[in-house]
């Protein structure tokens, strides 16, 4: 009997988990030789928390046993093992656009996404429980999977308050979410993906939330198919890639109807990157050498015009010194470009923040550094 050969990549993680589905979507694009496993007790177990040190998912496995995690540091690691074609715009405003929507889906998308996950759970209960047993222990019974679920959720269910979803908040958050499907509805009923018809790296930050939360849990999913066809139906083609098909748009040019999502991003998300990025300055003044608590107590946020509290997320910085260094390196007519278009968002002045202290993350562990 011969065996199957092993893949090239193993991706663990499981279908309703928000970051997995962002390095899924690139590994159909790119058309890369891979499988994906479930994050079982087991995976974690051997796997997952002797190598990362944390329970996180999804982390991608080379046939070569090179462990990667972050979606971040996979897909970099396999643009530069498999560079074309790239997710990366080489022309410098979409690349800036492209890495600002990574960033918004990363890190702020996981608001409404967390928000109609939990809120709504009473609507949407077996479901949700099964998906976390299921990923668990797959080969369970549904009973048993449910059982399963409702333990292993308590961490991700109990934590929406700290990331800003409370009574007072979830008017503004439901008010954003439903003008952001709309801002995004009419992108994509002209373009099929961001900034033409081939996926870049903001894509794959969006669907992250767009997919396994919003696009697919039965609540926040009729609300998608309903009132935002169109952004449904990229949901399905990010899921369903010609593989390493479509180009980016000529000239650079950055699509008028993407401007009202990136002012969005820039009104209601900068301030709270900008924010971070203070208080890991002062945490590292204070704490020489140490490595960041991944949560460094509470700030304001705004979001949908109403006014809450939520985590400061140190590993935010990391994230938003992409798109600070990219702005950082434009010069000349670029430099001329970028400025104009981040004036008309709201954006010039988070883009220009002085960076104290710059992170970098280590391998084997979650908390960041000094870089
Ligand atoms: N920035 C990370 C985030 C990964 C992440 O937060 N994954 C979630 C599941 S979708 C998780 O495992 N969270 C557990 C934790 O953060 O401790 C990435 O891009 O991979």
């Amino acid at each position: 009997m011969t065996s199957e050969p092993t893949p090239a990549y193993t991706l663990y993680g499981g279908e309703l988990s928000l970051y997995t589905g962002k390095a899924r979507c690139y590994l159909r694009y790119k058309g890369l030789d891979y499988r994906e496993l479930p994050a079982t007790r087991e995976v974690h177990k051997e796997l997952i928390l002797p190598r990362v040190g944390a329970a996180i998912v999804p982390v991608l496995v080379t046939d070569n046993d090179e462990v990667v995690q972050d979606t971040t540091d996979i897909i970099d690691f396999l643009e530069a093992r498999h560079p074309n074609p790239p997710v990366y715009p080489a022309g410098s405003l979409q690349k800036l656009v492209a890495l600002m929507l990574e960033f918004y889906g990363d890190e702020w998308l996981v608001m409404p996404a967390m928000h109609y996950r939990w809120s709504v759970i009473d609507q949407q209960y077996s479901f949700i429980m099964r998906e976390f047993g299921a990923m668990s222990a797959p080969d369970a019974s549904e009973e048993e999977q449910v059982h399963l679920g409702e333990k292993l959720c308590a961490p991700f269910r109990g934590s929406i308050p700290a990331l800003g979803v409370t009574e007072e908040t979830i008017p503004g958050i439901e008010k954003s979410y439903r003008e952001l499907l709309g801002e995004l509805d009419a992108h994509f009923a002209q373009y099929d993906f961001l900034l033409g018809s081939r996926p870049s790296i903001g894509d794959f930050g969006l669907i992250g939330p767009l997919y396994a939360h919003l696009g697919r849990d039965p609540v926040p999913r009729e609300l998608m198919e309903r009132t935002a066809p169109n952004v449904y139906r990229w949901v399905q083609r990010m899921n369903n890639p010609q593989p390493c098909s479509g180009e980016f748009l000529a000239d650079d040019r950055v699509p008028d109807t993407l401007m009202p999502v990136l002012e969005r991003m820039c009104h209601e998300h900068l301030p709270d990157a900008v924010d971070v990025v203070a208080h890991n300055a002062g945490w590292l003044e204070q704490n020489p050498g140490g490595s960041l608590p991944r949560v460094l107590g509470f700030h304001p946020f705004t979001t949908g015009g109403v006014q809450g509290t939520r985590y400061i997320h140190s590993y935010s910085q990391w994230m938003f010194q992409r798109c600070l260094d990219h702005y950082a390196s434009l010069e000349g007519e670029d430099r001329y470009r970028a400025d104009t278009l981040l004036g008309s968002i709201g954006g010039l002045q988070a883009m220009r923040t002085p960076v104290a202290r710059r992170v970098r993350r280590q391998p084997g562990q979650l908390e960041l550094v000094e870089a």
